[in-house]
């Protein structure tokens, strides 16, 4: 190998290192790759930070990154779709087990599924990363290897709104206009929604989803009541929205998402902070409003794929900063301070273009 193994690895609560490991040998079902383009996630971030993500408590080095595409340099004997060379955007989550889940296409609901920089499981913010060669997705000349990469989050927008079931006609509350909610947005335009309304704390991020065509922008300060920003939302639209689909997490938010949402349509929740929360469940029950969670995603890549190939979605602008493997401290503070949408880390020496 050309490069040493650059890993970012995280060993402790704050403590965030790059180090060398071994270059993997792939198994007869694994590809090994030289990792190309990664992006920071918020849960890599956590992780750092916190040491923990969910109930996945860090306990021993692990490696971050699941947001990644890369270049095939090594196939496994069983490999057969995939040959050294090709282009491929890794699908993080891979099941372990022939489930229930597995056998009823929900392999995201499978609690022993591996699943990149959850502990244990090591990410791929590395130069050389082995993986499933079937959760490997080979990338059309005409999408970048950055496009490759944002599969992952693309893919938990697509997940949200197919289980929050927008179409045709379809109008939408979107809260949260960070790298999550504007996935959303994109996906949520072009399954047919006919209004997107979208809301952050932010108004730089808000300019972002307003390019990226929201049709509307709503303002949030800390201390506004979820009822009153719920009547905001039905006095810019001209009515409640069928569907609300929640990309922070926050407790008042998802209040807002319940008391927002037209009776008979859909909340889904993708952001996730605490456990526990208090919402209106009754006001939802009553008005038939239905609550639907959303744990990442499955089936996503070959949609995604085909979406960015044809030019239906732009996934482009999220990214507004770019940084060489070598810099990943540097980038996560970026990314730790949220400035800007999407980092991209760069984790091939020689080709650091989108
Ligand atoms: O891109 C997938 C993704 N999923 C996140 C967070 C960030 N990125 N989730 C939040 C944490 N959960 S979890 O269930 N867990 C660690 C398994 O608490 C998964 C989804
Ligand atoms: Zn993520």
């Amino acid at each position: 190998m050309a490069q040493e193994n650059i890993s970012v690895v995280v060993h402790s609560p704050g403590d965030l290192r790059l180090e060398t490991r071994p270059v993997p040998e792939p198994e007869p079902e694994e590809v090994l790759l030289q990792m190309h383009s990664v992006g920071i996630c918020g849960s890599d971030v956590h992780v750092w930070k916190r040491g923990i993500i969910g109930d996945y408590v860090l306990t021993k080095p692990m490696v971050l990154g699941h947001e990644a595409s890369g270049r095939v340099v090594k196939v496994g004997s069983a490999v057969k779709h995939l040959k050294v060379g090709d282009r491929v955007a890794i699908e993080p989550g891979v099941p372990r087990e022939v489930d229930e889940f597995f056998k009823n296409g929900r392999y995201n609901l499978s609690p022993t599924i591996f699943f990149c920089a959850t502990p244990p499981d090591d990410g791929n913010l590395c130069r050389y990363y082995k993986h499933s060669a079937n959760f490997c997705y080979k990338l059309p000349d005409n999408v970048t290897f950055e496009e490759g990469a944002l599969i992952e989050p693309l893919s938990v927008a697509i997940h949200a709104c197919r289980r929050a079931s927008v179409t045709l006609g379809s109008t939408v509350f979107i809260c949260g206009a960070g790298p999550i909610g504007l996935v959303c947005l994109l996906v949520a335009k072009e399954m047919g929604a006919s209004q997107i309304i979208i809301s952050d704390l932010c108004p730089e991020r808000l300019k972002m989803a307003k390019d990226l065509g929201a049709d509307f922008q709503l303002v949030v300060k800390k201390d506004d009541s979820p009822q009153q920003l719920a009547k905001t939302v039905e006095d810019m639209m001209g009515a409640k929205p069928h569907i609300t689909i929640e990309c922070t997490g926050v407790e008042s938010c998802i209040q807002t998402a319940i008391y927002g949402t037209r009776s008979g349509g859909v909340v889904a929740l993708v952001g996730l902070s605490t456990n526990t929360v208090t919402i209106p469940l009754i006001n939802a029950a009553l008005r038939e409003v239905d609550i639907r969670g959303v744990m990442r995603y499955c089936n996503t890549w070959p949609t995604a794929i085909a979406m960015l190939a044809s030019g239906k979605v732009n996934v482009k602008p999220l990214v507004t900063h770019r940084f060489p493997l070598e810099e990943a401290i540097q980038a996560f503070d970026i990314a730790y301070q949220r400035k800007g949408v999407k980092v991209m880390l760069k984790c091939d020496q020689d080709d650091q273009k989108p």
